[in-house]
């Protein structure tokens, strides 16, 4: 089953949206397989966006993701890392449809309130950075008898 990595940034957490996020993604029928909740050290912030080590926002994005603890989650669930892309929206909040989270809950494209993986090879990688093998529980939730058709 698929996997994908999911990130409360600072401003999502400040702004009380923790278990907000997780009841759509809950809603939606994907399944927490695991969670952690932290203030992230420099490197492995410079890990997860290392594709935009050399982006011009990429200090204020830094700053951003260290100014406060966060809540990493992964996700699991048939198609996840598409599925949520499309759950929590466009980059930019003021471009993300409403219904969407970042359409919903922000504003500025630097307070985007939350991070997904937006590839399987990515998620595979940034699920690597923050979570050992272990620490990622594999269970069977009571309703995928219904929730899938085959
Ligand atoms: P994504 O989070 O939708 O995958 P990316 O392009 O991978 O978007 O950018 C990573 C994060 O960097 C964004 O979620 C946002 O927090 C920040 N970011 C991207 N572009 C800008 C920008 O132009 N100004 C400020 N922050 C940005
Ligand atoms: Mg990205």
């Amino acid at each position: 089953m698929e996997r994908s990595f999911v990130m409360v940034k600072p401003d999502g957490v400040q702004r009380g949206l923790v278990g907000e996020i997780v009841s759509r993604l809950e809603a939606k029928g994907l399944k927490l397989v695991a969670a952690r909740f932290e203030k992230l050290p420099e490197a492995r912030v410079t890990e997860q966006y290392k594709e935009h080590l050399s982006k011009p926002f990429f200090p204020g994005l830094k700053t951003y993701i260290m100014g406060g603890p966060v809540f990493l989650m992964v996700w699991e669930g048939r198609n996840v890392v598409a599925i949520v892309r499309k759950v929590i929206g466009a980059t930019n909040p003021q471009e993300a449809m409403p219904g969407t989270i970042r359409g919903d809950f922000g504003i500025d494209i630097g307070r985007n309130v939350i991070h997904a993986s937006d590839s399987v090879e990515s998620a595979a990688r940034e699920i690597g950075i923050h979570f050992k093998a272990d620490e990622v529980c594999t269970y069977t939730r009571i309703d995928e008898s219904v929730l899938y058709e085959y």
